[in-house]
């Protein structure tokens, strides 16, 4: 499969940065294919006959990372369903750097990586509001302080190490959706089309 003729976006930054209302933006405009990670494991884990599904769950209802052999796995099969797409955005992947390099090697590198610059303050404002119709077991208060956490951690040492190859696309998350999708869409101009 030519995985390398692919131009691939991360769209990275904490929970609740804004990474999916953005992504789901530029699919409307510019015709991206989206594929969250969070998205394809949440399917996973309520897919009957899953193998992996309850330690998924366990994972996610932790804030903690699913072990990278299943999110790849998982999105090498995604981008394999839309063999004749050209831009994908790749949403909360990759989470350490670990992650990063076994995508590399095993899929392609990515062309840049869209980093929602977010005051934590903000994302835990969001995500609480969110938590009151998402349904989601991860968007309560002590998963959400363990999210935050696993991302400072492990997560933000990615966007750094891209910083450094010069491939990051910073854009505030303050400002309202409209404001901070137009950001999105002057950051990443040279890619969009
Ligand atoms: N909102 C957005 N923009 C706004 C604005 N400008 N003004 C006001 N409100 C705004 O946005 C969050 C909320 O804010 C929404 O209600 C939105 O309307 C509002 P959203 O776009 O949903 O933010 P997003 O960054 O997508 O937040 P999300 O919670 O999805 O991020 P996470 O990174 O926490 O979640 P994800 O689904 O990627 O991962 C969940 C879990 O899956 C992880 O914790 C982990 O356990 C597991 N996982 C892995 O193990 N490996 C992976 O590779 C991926 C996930
Ligand atoms: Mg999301």
């Amino acid at each position: 499969f030519p995985f390398n003729s692919k131009k691939i976006v991360f769209v990275l930054g904490g929970p609740g940065s804004g990474k999916g209302t953005n992504s789901l933006k530029l699919v409307e405009e510019f015709g991206f294919v989206h594929l969250s990670a969070g998205d394809l494991l949440r399917a996973e884990q309520n897919r009957p006959g899953s193998k992996v599904g309850q330690a998924i769950k366990g994972y996610i209802s932790a804030g903690t990372i699913v072990p990278y052999s299943i999110t790849i796995a998982l999105l090498r099969d995604a981008i394999m369903d839309h063999p004749d797409a050209t831009k994908f955005l790749i949403d909360g992947f990759p989470r350490s750097l670990d992650q990063a390099r076994a995508f590399e090697k095993t899929i392609t590198d990515c062309q840049a990586v869209l980093f929602y610059d977010c005051p934590v303050s903000t994302m835990f404002d969001r995500i609480m509001d969110r938590s009151k119709t998402s349904g989601r077991i991860d968007d309560n208060e002590e998963t959400l302080r363990n999210r935050f956490k696993v991302y400072l951690n492990q997560s933000y040492p990615v966007i750094q190490d891209y910083s450094t190859k010069d491939k990051v696309r910073a854009v505030s998350c303050i400002g309202s959706v409209d404001d901070v999708y137009n950001k999105t869409k002057l950051s990443i101009s040279d890619i969009v089309n």
